[in-house]
């Protein structure tokens, strides 16, 4: 690395959509002269995040491992049994045994970037041996606004539950779309998730994995001391971050290159979003109907580990046998961005994971938004204002019983692929993306002065 340049460590958290940023972060600052050392904690909560670390530390021998020993944990001690919400608790837990790994550090750590389901318990250790702590948060920008409001949303509430939560110069997310774990205050996830909001203010900044073409009023509002009234540190828009050619897995696809162009819709629903049997028949049946090519991406246990279940078991060997010359259907790891980057692929039938929404926007691909839990359906609001695609806010979500038939499924999704105009905005914001992280777009310039402050 160049003489005098800053040695940054990354703190990544559990799970694809959290480990894929910091991926992109470490080769973004690497290739920008930083040193950079990659926090990893082993094993790892699911194959495919194992397999991506091993991936980004073969292609870019740069990047300097830090295997991180985690203290002992007992997950049964949690009223959750989300396995990724566990890792987040037993990594926050051993925040105290960062420090003496980081100090045998050399050259010596300038900072360290800490994924934000971590902060609350990183920031004050590190602020304990003078380091500065910036955040990375891996969502959209409204997201981030949820995250720093709701704690004086909870304390000021005078209702028992959670009802929709006006966020102060942005807007109001409705009670529908408040992540499921924030209404029961015993969650885990949600005593996280207000203790992360609570110390937003004492980081040094927030890089945020978004673009100001798809986020200007939640990044402006934010900034304004809008959100939090005592103001918050710079959050500094470095998206979409780039994807990391060569290590991000998956087989090539050469069924892809036989397709017409703009023909396919790629259907996935991420890494860790289980579907039950039943709604998984009826997508079969709607994307059969949709007479569209499909590239359908099935996941049927939210731990990859876990999938155990043929094709043939889930759908039946029939409907595979009859869909054969229109549908690739495929069970385990694709190279998503690839996907979204061919030129056969015209629309994307998405949960809305904020990874998936930026990698759909960096290829203008448009979006039918079928956001299940978490924050996928404020993600999906952000990308449909953003004109990037359709949410159907009807659908069935975390909770709910309801099964989405087929027949409408068919529908929405030849409406998607038939859709010009919707075709044309997205691509618009494609290019807008590919713009901002130009070295002199919005979000080139953010990494760039983030890096200058080091
Ligand atoms: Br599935 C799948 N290939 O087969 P999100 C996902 N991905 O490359 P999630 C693949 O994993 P959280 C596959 O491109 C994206 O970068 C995809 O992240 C990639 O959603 C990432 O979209 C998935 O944010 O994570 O997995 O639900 O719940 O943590 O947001």
């Amino acid at each position: 690395s160049r003489r005098g340049a800053p040695h940054i460590a990354l703190l990544p958290s559990a799970g694809m959509g959290h480990l894929t940023p910091f991926c992109r972060l470490a080769v973004a600052l690497s290739d920008s002269g930083c040193d950079v050392s990659f926090i990893t904690v082993q094993p790892t909560v699911s194959s495919a995040e194992s397999r991506r670390v091993a991936a980004l530390l073969a292609a870019f021998p740069r990047l300097r491992p830090l295997d991180f020993r985690l203290a002992d944990f007992d997950p049964s001690a949690f009223a959750s049994t989300d396995p990724f919400f566990l890792r987040f608790e037993a990594i926050r837990r051993s925040a105290h045994l960062l420090p003496a790994l980081l100090a045998a550090a050399s050259p010596p750590v300038s900072a360290v970037v800490v994924d934000i389901s971590l902060v609350s318990t990183f920031l004050p250790v590190l602020a304990g041996v003078g380091l500065p702590c910036y955040l990375l948060f891996t969502a959209s920008a409204a997201m981030l606004s949820l995250c720093a409001h709701f704690p004086a949303y909870i304390a000021a509430k005078t209702t028992a539950g959670v009802g929709d939560v006006e966020i102060p110069g942005l807007r109001t997310v409705p009670k529908s779309s408040i992540p499921l774990p924030l209404h029961d205050p015993n969650n885990l996830f949600t005593t996280q998730f207000v203790e992360n909001g609570r110390i937003l203010q004492k980081a040094c900044g927030i890089l945020i994995n978004t673009f100001h073409a798809l986020e200007q009023e939640a990044l402006d509002a934010l900034n304004g001391g809008k959100v939090v009234p005592a103001g918050l540190p710079p959050v500094v828009a470095i998206g979409p971050l780039k994807p990391v050619i060569g290590c991000e897995g998956g087989s090539p696809l050469p069924w892809l290159d036989a397709q017409p162009a703009r023909s396919v819709v790629y259907v996935s629903f991420g890494s860790r979003t289980a579907m039950s049997a039943e709604q998984m028949k009826e997508l079969g049946t709607g994307l059969e109907r949709s007479g569209c090519r499909f590239l359908w991406v099935v996941k049927s246990k939210v731990v990859d580990r876990e999938e155990e279940v043929e094709l043939e078991e889930l759908l039946g060997e029939e409907y595979l046998e009859r869909v054969r010359e229109r549908g690739l259907v495929v069970k385990g790891w694709v190279e998503q961005e690839e996907i979204l980057g061919h030129v056969a692929v015209g629309g994307f039938l998405s949960h809305c994971g904020w990874n998936s929404v930026t990698e759909a926007a960096l290829h203008g691909v448009p979006i039918l938004a079928w956001p299940r839990l978490g924050d996928q359906r404020v993600n999906a609001d952000v990308m449909a204002r953003g004109g990037l695609g359709i949410w159907v806010k009807e659908w069935s979500w975390e909770g709910e019983e309801k099964v989405v038939r087929g027949e409408e499924i068919g529908e929405r999704v030849r409406e998607l692929m038939e859709d010009e105009g919707l075709r044309a905005s997205a691509a618009r914001l494609g290019k807008e993306a590919v713009k901002a992280v130009a070295v002199d777009g919005s979000s080139g310039k953010g990494l760039a002065e983030f890096i200058g402050k080091l």
